[in-house]
C-alpha cells in the first residue's frame, strides 16, 4: 500500500463544488481510499496573480496503484469536471496535482515527485500540514513543517473540515 498527497485548487465557478466533486469522484475509484480530508483555504493566487483567488485543500490517499496511475486519475478527473487549459498558471475550474507517493523522488516527461515548488507554496503547506505535521520533504531531509512556517501569507481558513459525510454531502 502507497501512501500519496494530492493538492486540489479552482478559482473559477462554484469552486467549493469543484472541490467536493473533485473529491467524490477520488473517492468512488476503488482501486485508491482518501484517508484524509483538509480543511479548505482561500488562497491569493501565485504565479500568474492577475486572476481571481483560489480555494485549496489536499487529501491523503491509500492505494496500491503507482504514481503514474494516479497521475492518470488526476488528469482524468480534471477532464471529468470540464478542465479547460487556457494558458500556464491561468485560472483552472479544477487542479488535481501529485505532491508526494511516499516517500519517492521521481522524474519523467510527464510527472516530478515530489511536486517541486511545493516547499514554496503555502497553499500547499497549510493543508498539507493540517493532515500530517510531521512530513519531512523527501528529497532535502527538512520538515515541511519548517518551510510553511515562512509560508502562511496569502492564506485564510475558509472552511473547517468537519468529517467526510459532511463535506462530500453537503450542498452548500
Ligand atoms: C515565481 C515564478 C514565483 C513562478 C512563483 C508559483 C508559478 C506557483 C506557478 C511562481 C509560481 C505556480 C494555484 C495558484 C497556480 C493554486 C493559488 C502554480 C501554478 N495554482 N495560486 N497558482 N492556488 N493560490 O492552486 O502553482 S498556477
Ligand atoms: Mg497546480
Ligand atoms: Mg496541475
Amino acid at each position: 500500500m502507497n501512501t500519496a498527497y494530492l493538492s486540489l485548487g479552482s478559482n473559477i465557478g462554484d469552486r467549493l463544488d469543484m472541490l467536493q466533486e473533485a473529491v467524490r469522484i477520488v473517492m468512488n475509484h476503488e482501486d485508491l481510499q482518501v484517508s484524509r480530508i483538509s480543511s479548505i483555504y482561500e488562497t491569493a493566487p501565485v504565479g500568474f496573480t492577475d486572476q481571481a483567488s483560489f480555494l485549496n485543500m489536499v487529501i491523503e490517499v491509500q492505494s496500491d496503484l503507482s504514481a503514474v496511475k494516479i497521475l492518470s486519475i488526476c488528469l482524468e478527473t480534471e477532464q471529468v469536471l470540464g478542465r479547460i487549459r487556457e494558458f500556464r498558471w491561468g485560472p483552472r475550474c479544477i487542479d488535481l496535482d501529485i505532491l508526494l507517493y511516499n516517500d519517492e523522488n521521481m522524474e519523467s516527461e510527464n510527472l516530478i515527485i515530489p511536486h517541486p515548488r511545493m516547499h514554496e507554496r503555502g497553499f500547499v503547506l497549510v493543508p498539507l500540514l493540517e493532515l500530517n505535521p510531521n512530513l519531512n520533504h523527501p528529497i532535502t531531509g527538512v520538515p515541511f513543517r519548517q518551510y510553511g512556517e515562512e509560508q502562511k501569507e496569502g492564506v485564510h481558513l475558509w472552511k473547517t473540515f468537519d468529517g467526510v459525510d459532511a463535506f462530500v454531502h453537503s450542498e452548500n
